[in-house]
């Protein structure tokens, strides 16, 4: 796979008790990249969930991204890593991951959007598109600004922030590649019909 192949429902974890099951149901129903995001893991829990999240992903043929931590990365041998606008450079964890590595940036804004783009990343996160309960702090951005960086960055965009069935097509129209979420799928009450409609969504109108 490429880093064109980040299209679709793009899967972020969090830590429910059954998420290892919910992340093979995605996988199953389409899902072509999963973000092992393990915020609230104890320190000696993480690599041995990353390298359980990276083996799951190999049997499906999917993107194994790991949120933050380019020595976690490193260590569970992901396809790449994922970086927050503090969480360090592309260069540095393109030095450390090699050069195939997937680098994907955190974006809120045309500037930064642009900004990743120059400075090498495989593909941009944008948002906070829709209200969210997964992560405090957020810095929101609008379906209009999404629509002026499809505009002008040529990599692959994944909208995030607050994203459902309900709202998937919008963030879809506007521009964006693929479709992040943690709620939508972490806490759905039927986890495959929702994988299902989101991908569907996603592949109606890309
Ligand atoms: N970054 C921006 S919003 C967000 C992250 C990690 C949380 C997205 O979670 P949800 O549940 O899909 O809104
Ligand atoms: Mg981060």
């Amino acid at each position: 796979m490429t880093r064109e192949d980040i299209c679709g429902v793009y899967l972020i974890t969090e830590s429910v008790p059954d998420m290892l099951e919910r992340v093979r149901i995605a996988l199953a129903n389409g899902v072509k990249v999963v973000q092992y995001r393990g915020k609230n893991d104890p320190e000696a829990k993480r690599l041995p969930m990353a390298n359980r999240l990276r083996c799951l992903c190999g049997e499906y043929g999917a993107f194994f991204i790991v949120n933050d931590d380019p020595g976690l990365a490193l260590a569970c041998r992901a396809d790449g890593v994922h970086l927050g606008q503090g969480d360090g450079s592309v260069m540095q964890a393109r030095q450390m991951l090699g050069e195939a590595a997937l680098i994907g940036v955190s974006t809120h804004s045309l500037s930064e959007a642009e900004q990743a783009q120059r400075q090498g990343a495989d593909y941009i996160g944008f948002g906070c598109l829709f209200a969210t309960a997964s992560k405090r702090d957020t810095v929101s951005a609008s379906l209009d600004e999404l629509r002026l960086v499809r505009h002008v960055v040529s990599l692959p965009i994944v909208a995030i922030g607050g994203i459902h069935i309900g709202n998937a097509a919008l963030a879809v129209q506007a521009g964006a590649d693929a479709v992040a979420v943690i709620s939508a799928v972490m806490q759905a009450d039927d986890c495959k019909s929702t994988v299902c409609e989101l991908d569907r969504q996603c592949r109606a109108l890309i």
